[in-house]
């Protein structure tokens, strides 16, 4: 069993340069495992608390000294001496020692800092990649949060490469409300392997880059994610400009690249409205916002879209669900925010058939695991993503691969903390084999 020795936490920068928490964990005899927290800035409402400090006087209240503090004291105390490769026992640690609901007291980022670095030093013990660590760790989990059914979908199996969805066009909050839509994204679901489905997007996506200075749009400039972020004439527009930007690369839409959305919509509903600003000032109620989806689905080759309503419209996600939920992923990410017992809700009232997972809405290793297995018991696919506020540390991409979870959503494919794990994934792929890919045929259930 590989002990627990050491943990240290430090405060350290992501990508926004905002503070975040990175924790390193040795075990005897062995190197330290590191993690580094991620942040969000489209946050949902129902996320676990980011603790920070809220002094004014050091990066106007960001900085995360507190949550270093629990680390290297409260939790440092508690779990020295523990077991790293039982995750289970850890999580299940951190947080009865937190003791509240949404993490609080000693802080979502302390707790997942800790979480994911345990995963680290554990795999760095058993002299084992951390996928293989992971993908272990997942295949053993089957014992306490049940099997998956037995079907002929690769999901959740033996590990596989997860198809990118990647983000060409930023708007929203990443890119200063330029859009109303937060993400335009891509799906290579006609290629065959991981790495072509990258060639594919970095040739679209500076074909896109040339296509906006063409059109004399001047912004070329890039979101948070590594997204164009023009000042378009409608939200629309976007769509048609990244279809363009396929067709112009040989590509067909639909058939081999086709188009996602993420509308972050939580972001412009005021409680009784969805307010749009980007070309005026519309006032949708959910059925227009439907009403508009379901157009826009028919008239473009959209297979995805993630929070299209927002996290308490569970009426309206109903009915998106009624609507559209054959003809294309409806993910709900502020919706769900990676919560067993709000993913358990929207299994009961049947909203969406997809669920956004991000390590840091949730807190933990194992609780991801939790709501994404009960995702894949239950028919929904699970999207593995990053968020907007990323560093250099490529857990996720392990991640999404032991989990066989088949997609992931990184952002875009310029800037770093993006390409860190795209680049991991292309070396995973070398280990887990390039035929251990399903692409777009994960969605085989969709009719088009
Ligand atoms: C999202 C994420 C990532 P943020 O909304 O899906 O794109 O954004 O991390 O800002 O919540
Ligand atoms: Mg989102």
């Amino acid at each position: 069993m590989p002990k627990i020795e050491q943990i240290h936490a430090r405060e350290v920068f992501d990508s926004r340069g905002k503070p975040t928490v990175e924790v390193e964990i040795r075990c005897a005899g062995s190197r330290a495992g590191r993690a580094i927290v991620p942040s969000g800035a489209s946050t949902g409402r129902f996320e676990a608390c980011e603790l920070r400090d809220g002094d004014p006087n050091r990066f106007g209240g960001n900085g995360v000294l507190r949550a270093v503090g629990h680390v290297n004291h409260e939790i440092a105390a508690a779990l020295t001496g523990m077991d790293a490769a039982d995750q289970q026992s850890i999580d299940r640690a951190l947080c009865d020692l937190d003791g509240t609901e949404n993490k609080s007291r000693l802080g979502a980022n302390a707790i997942l800092g800790v979480s994911l670095a345990a995963a680290h030093a554990a795999a760095e013990a058993k002299q084992l990649p951390l996928w293989k660590h992971f993908a272990q760790l997942w295949q053993t989990a089957a014992a306490d949060l049940g099997q998956l059914p037995q079907q002929t979908s690769a999901l959740g199996q033996q590990p596989i490469m997860p198809l990118p969805m990647v983000n060409m066009i930023s708007g929203g909050l990443h890119a200063g409300r330029n859009l109303d839509f937060q993400d335009y994204l891509i799906l290579p679901v006609g290629a065959t392997s991981y790495h072509e489905a990258l060639e594919w997007i970095i040739t679209i996506y500076h074909r896109l880059g040339r296509l906006l200075t063409e059109k004399g749009y001047e912004g070329v400039l890039v979101g948070d994610e590594g997204g164009y972020g023009p000042k378009l004439t409608s939200n629309v527009q976007a769509v048609e400009l990244v279809i363009e930007a396929i067709e112009a690369c040989g590509r067909k839409p639909g058939t081999d690249v086709a188009i996602g959305l993420d509308v972050a919509s939580s972001h412009f509903y005021d409680g009784t409205h969805y307010r749009l600003a980007a070309t005026g000032d519309e006032r949708l109620n959910s059925g227009d916002v439907i009403d508009l989806l379901e157009k826009w689905v028919s008239a473009y080759p959209i297979v995805s879209i993630e929070d299209g309503l927002a996290e308490d419209d569970w009426e309206g996600w109903q009915e998106l669900t009624r609507r559209l939920g054959d003809r294309a992923q409806l993910i709900g990410d502020d919706l769900f925010v990676t919560n067993r017992r709000r993913l358990e809700k929207g299994l009961e009232l049947a909203a969406g058939n997809s669920v956004l997972i991000k390590v840091n809405q949730i807190g933990t290793v194992w609780e991801t695991f939790e709501t994404l297995r009960l995702a894949l018991q239950n028919g929904f696919w699970p999207v593995v993503s990053a968020r907007s506020g990323e560093t250099e540390d490529h857990t996720i991409a392990d991640l999404a691969v032991a989990t066989a979870a088949g997609q992931i959503k990184i952002g875009s494919i310029a800037r770093s903390e993006r390409l860190v794990k795209y680049n991991q994934l292309l070396r995973l792929e070398e280990q887990v084999g390039h035929d251990a890919y399903q692409g777009g045929r994960i969605f085989s259930a969709l009719k088009s």
